[in-house]
């Protein structure tokens, strides 16, 4: 582990600020107890950076995320920033977290889901379907459809209008992407499923041949391909059939949104965006939500998936495992007291859930 270990914040916009500052908390109070030696530097992303410097992500906000052995950002995005114009500007101009996960190459985003005996009437689904749901969408991060290029929207000689987005993927992306899928599968039950549309997309062709390929390297891994269609249907109905599911960049979206109905709420995925399995690269930590302008500043915003990514940030970039799972177990006590924010049903304020967080670490 690195000493002192460097964590770079991020709050972001709307409710990234609120959500941050608990994940930080446990963050601090956990190394605090651990005696961890920490150094903590603060800066602005998207949204936030985009009012005081212009920018949605400073060349300065990048080279302090390489110094630093981990990112925890919260989340960008919101309407007034929607419609800004930068002439011929790339996704990742055009979005601060776009480009700080291209500069850092973190292209393996792990986010787990998982049904809470706690909340298994706040989901959508009778209990008996998704009580044990344990899923690990592995989402492809820095290439396909969000990054495409040519993209553009372009009006045709009828006056009418076309727009394209390019979903490119090369070999050794798939390749090294789905490396990471058999090592994590290997280190949960053995069982990886690979999504994609390769009835419909070329893309899809490659990325099912790559895959199988790299699997011939993990004969000890059961894999198996799905069409996504499928894949999300099943999903829905026997969600503890998934173990580990391998997505581009666009499937591993919708499918970690789609499986956060097992956990009750969006607000309790965290995700964990990796350089590969190397835990000497900087890696990215937050939860998979958005910032949700319509309750940011109020205080009720649910902050447990932020304090998850923080778990995960133990597991993978502080070598922690055990402490990681110290905060799952805080978690789950928090849950269990029904100490619960909005939407989970509950009408805890954030700053409550924080609280019984900090107890239960104790
Ligand atoms: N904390 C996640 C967040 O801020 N997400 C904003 C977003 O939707 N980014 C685009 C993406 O993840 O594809």
């Amino acid at each position: 582990m690195a000493n002192p270990f460097k964590l770079l914040v991020l709050p972001g916009d709307g409710i990234g600020p609120e959500v941050v500052a608990v994940g930080l908390s446990v963050f601090e109070r956990l190394c605090r107890l651990e005696g961890i030696d920490t150094e903590i530097q603060h800066d602005l992303l998207h949204g936030a950076a985009w009012e005081k410097y212009g920018s949605f992500c400073r060349d300065e906000t990048v080279t302090a995320a390489k110094q630093s052995d981990a990112v925890l950002i919260g989340a960008v995005g919101g309407p007034q920033w929607d419609d800004i114009v930068i002439e011929g500007a790339t996704p990742a101009e055009r979005d601060g977290l776009m480009r700080l996960r291209e500069e850092l190459e973190t292209y393996a985003c792990l986010r787990p889901s998982r049904a809470y005996e706690s909340l298994l009437e706040q989901t959508p689904f009778k209990p008996q379907v998704v009580r044990g749901a344990d899923i690990l969408i592995l989402r492809e991060l820095c290439g396909g459809l969000p990054y495409g290029n040519p993209r553009g929207i372009d009006q045709l000689e009828d006056g009418s209008y076309q727009a394209y987005d390019a979903n490119f993927y090369t070999s050794e992306e798939i390749r090294r992407f789905a490396a990471v899928g058999f090592e994590i599968a290997g280190q949960r039950s053995g069982k990886l499923t690979s999504i994609d549309k390769s009835n419909v997309m070329e893309s899809g062709i490659l990325w099912r041949h790559i895959v199988t390929e790299v699997g011939l390297d993990y004969p000890g891994i059961e894999l198996t391909h799905l069409y996504t269609d499928n894949a999300l249907y099943q999903m829905m109905l026997r969600p503890t059939s998934f173990d580990v599911v391998l997505a581009d960049n666009i499937f591993g979206d919708l499918a970690s949104d789609l499986v956060a109905s097992y956990a009750g709420s969006l607000g309790m995925l965290p995700s964990a965006s990796l350089h590969g399995l190397n835990p000497g690269k900087s890696a990215i930590y937050e939860p998979v939500h958005g910032t949700a302008p319509d309750i940011a500043g109020q205080g009720i915003a649910n902050p447990i998936g932020t304090v998850l990514s923080v778990a995960l940030m133990f597991e993978y970039s502080l070598q922690r495992k055990d402490l990681g799972q110290r905060i799952d177990a805080a978690v789950e006590q928090c849950l269990q007291a029904g100490v619960l924010t909005a939407d989970l049903g509950g009408s805890a304020s954030t700053e409550q859930v924080h609280e019984k967080i900090l107890s239960a670490l104790h």
